[in-house]
């Protein structure tokens, strides 16, 4: 049968997943808003979705990426496939009714144009219960404490993907520092080339591995900050 003719509905759940994977490494946006209805129709956990069927995809076209067998136009596409899918998960996830746990200021750093991971970031964080301000890619310094002021959030969150990139955290931890406001929030960094030793280097809070690990987080210090005002009340 070619692939056109496919009929994703009467793929058993191993081989829809897999199907996935070759449509989001093909760029193929109806098809993987097509797989995720299914799998959700079929009681998978928007979570589950999300991580096996759509961020495993996803890594699968970094690799091929990395190795120059992909190039920039099609893992475009492959990135739009991805937030069609994300855009039908993320009111699921953020469906969770609880009361708001405290707000984060996010955007990836100046320089750096990917916002996949940093999306998907906000979207758990949303499901979490903490309100996001979103400030989107290439974000630069004054934009970041623009946001701040205005907002007073709780955390901020920011993302790189490039190892050039990366380095201008620093500079936003920086600046909050000589602006006199550093303890007062808490700074969460992540994004594929980062660790912790990075984090530490750069003087943020915590490194954040994934978007999973990034909710846990920020409710732990949301939970210390708390614990704090107890203590001191
Ligand atoms: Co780019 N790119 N890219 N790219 N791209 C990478 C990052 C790269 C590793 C690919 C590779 O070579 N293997 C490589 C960087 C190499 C390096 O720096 N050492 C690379 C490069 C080189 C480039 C260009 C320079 C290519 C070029 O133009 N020649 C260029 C740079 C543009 C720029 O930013 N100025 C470029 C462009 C692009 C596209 C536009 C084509 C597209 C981005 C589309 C978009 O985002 N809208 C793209 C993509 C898609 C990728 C890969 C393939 C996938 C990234 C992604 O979305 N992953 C990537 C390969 C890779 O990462 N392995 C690659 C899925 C996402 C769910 O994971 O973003 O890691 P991730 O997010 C995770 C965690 O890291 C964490 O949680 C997320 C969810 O679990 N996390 C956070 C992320 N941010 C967080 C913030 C937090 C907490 C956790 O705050 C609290």
């Amino acid at each position: 049968m070619a692939d056109d003719d496919l009929d994703l509905s009467a793929l058993p759940d191993d081989d829809l997943v897999g199907q996935m994977h070759d449509d989001l490494y093909d760029g193929l946006k109806d098809e993987i808003e097509i797989g995720v209805r299914i799998l959700l129709d079929r009681g998978w956990t928007p979570y589950r979705v999300l991580t096996e069927a759509l961020v495993e995809g996803m890594r699968i076209v970094g690799v091929d990426f990395r190795d120059g067998i992909l190039f920039v136009p099609e893992v475009l596409l492959s990135a739009n496939a991805m937030k069609a899918g994300m855009a039908i998960l993320k009111p699921l996830l953020a469906e969770t009714g609880a009361p708001k746990t405290g707000k984060m200021v996010i955007g990836t750093v100046k320089g750096d144009i990917h916002d996949i991971g940093k999306n998907l970031v906000a979207m758990m964080m949303e499901g979490a219960g903490f309100e996001v301000v979103d400030l989107g890619v290439n974000t630069d310094v004054d934009r970041y404490l623009a946001a701040i002021d205005e907002h007073q959030p709780d955390i901020l969150g920011m993302s790189a993907l490039l190892t050039t990139t990366m380095p201008y955290m620093k500079v936003v931890i920086d600046a909050l520092a000589s602006k006199g406001i550093r303890e007062q929030i808490v700074v969460l960094v992540g994004g594929a080339p980062l660790n912790e030793e990075f984090a530490a280097s750069v003087g943020a809070d915590a490194y954040c591995r994934d978007a999973a690990v990034a909710v846990e987080t920020a409710k732990a210090f949301m939970q210390r900050r708390a614990n704090r005002r107890d203590a001191a009340d």
